[in-house]
């Protein structure tokens, strides 16, 4: 029932029978079993796409967050490299969260390109620096992104843009693989396991990242909603998931299966090494400087 192989139809109503080419993988899953696709490289035509959403006028929304130490360690390499690379052809602005919108770098955009600034408060713990970004989402959506935009992608800061990050990824509602664990075992899996978390979990799909989701800014807003309120539900009982906001995330995205997933090459760590089923590191993370930023 995926929609991307050869002479099928594709969501957006328009098929891939303008190429030659067999566009498909038969060494990885490229369609989950309630039906949504697998993006792999390889699969899809990237200029079937980028057509068929040019001619919709689809817009996108980046939101990131760069608090405190952050500002200064990733966002200017993050939004150059986006510039390279992030859904390119359509119109982006930025959504940047700072506590400290006077330290912005200035990073020279491309046409139809925008940046905005958002202030929001640094919580003294690195987990609600995470995990509040939820709700920061949540009200930015209601307040200008709904106006403005069909899509919506929320990303971590600390990563960089090394490859075609388009208009492939784009869908209801967008999950991606964490390149930790997509060849794991669900044993191996890390949900929460503490039955008085919201985010608590028994069984499972995947095991998604919290670094890079989106979707339409409808799904988008009720993930972030629903993910803030399972947060603000331990904060109430005392406990905290396992992973923070990924966590709950994973509840979520459980109850709530996405429409589309995306294939780790979206979020490489190239600490992992070589795997033939990466063709393409995209979006790499970031070296991390856990002595520097974390106290
Ligand atoms: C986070 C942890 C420790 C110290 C500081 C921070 C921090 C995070 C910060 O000082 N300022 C800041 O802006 N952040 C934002 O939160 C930033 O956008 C960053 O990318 C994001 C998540 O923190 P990060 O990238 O250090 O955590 P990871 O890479 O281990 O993230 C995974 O797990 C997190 C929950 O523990 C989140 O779910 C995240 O989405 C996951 O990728
Ligand atoms: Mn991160």
């Amino acid at each position: 029932k995926c929609p991307l192989l050869p002479g099928q139809t594709l969501r957006l109503g328009e098929t891939v029978d303008d190429s030659l080419d067999l566009w498909s993988r038969s060494d990885v899953q490229t369609c989950t079993y309630w039906g949504a696709p697998v993006m792999w490289d390889g699969m899809f035509n990237p200029k079937v796409y980028d057509r068929v959403h040019k001619e919709r006028g689809s817009s996108v929304a980046l939101t990131v967050f760069a608090v405190g130490r952050y500002l200064d360690a990733y966002l200017t390499e993050f939004l150059h490299s986006a510039e390279q690379h992030f859904m390119l052809g359509l119109p982006v602005t930025y959504y940047v969260f700072t506590d400290v919108p006077e330290s912005m770098p200035k990073v020279p955009l491309g046409l139809d390109r925008a940046l905005e600034v958002i202030r929001v408060p640094k919580h003294q713990r690195w987990q609600d620096i995470s995990m509040m970004r939820m709700k920061a989402i949540a009200e930015t959506i209601d307040q200008r992104i709904r106006h403005r935009h069909q899509y919506v992608f929320c990303l971590d800061v600390d990563q960089v843009f090394m490859g075609r990050f388009g208009s492939e990824a784009l869908g209801d509602s967008v999950a991606l693989l964490h390149a930790f664990y997509y060849h794991r075992p669900k044993v191996l899996y890390t949900y929460d396991t503490n039955p008085r978390s919201a985010a608590y979990m028994e069984t499972a799909d995947y095991y998604y990242h919290a670094a890079v989701f989106g979707g339409s800014w409808q799904s988008v807003r009720n993930l972030t909603e629903g993910c803030y309120k399972g947060i603000m539900k331990d904060k109430q009982s005392h406990v905290e998931a396992l992973w923070h906001d990924e966590s709950h995330l994973n509840k979520y995205l459980w109850l709530h299966k996405p429409s589309k997933v995306l294939s780790p090459e979206y979020c490489w760590a190239k600490g992992i090494g070589y795997r033939s089923d990466i063709h393409i590191a995209r979006l790499i993370w970031a070296d991390k400087q856990y002595t520097v930023l974390r106290d």
